[in-house]
């Protein structure tokens, strides 16, 4: 029964780290547009994310590190993960292309 309960929760713990970034407050889809290495933003026309009751627009949002601007390009279809800085307001905190 433990070994049970262990595995189980490693199998929680890994599907975890997977799917959910515990500082993420919500995840939006969308097209990157235009990238800017000086601001650390990306220009992204957004789908509606309903967490943050955003309807779909195009914006820039700062990435929470710049590295992730090289991982994309403009044209891609991204899912990004948002988390709250306490100065620069939402931030990407991960982006991946969407295939
Ligand atoms: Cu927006």
């Amino acid at each position: 029964m433990k070994k049970a309960l262990n595995i189980f929760i490693a199998a929680f713990a890994m599907l975890a780290a997977f799917s959910l970034h515990a500082a993420d407050i919500a995840s939006g889809k969308g097209t990157i547009n235009t990238i800017n290495n000086d601001a650390g933003t990306v220009n992204i026309s957004h789908e509606a994310i309903p967490a943050l009751k955003w309807p779909a627009m195009t914006m820039d949002i700062k990435v929470a590190d710049r590295k992730m601007l090289s991982a994309v390009k403009s044209g891609q279809t991204v899912s990004f993960g948002l988390t709250k800085d306490p100065t620069a307001g939402y931030v990407i905190s991960h982006i991946e292309t969407v295939k």
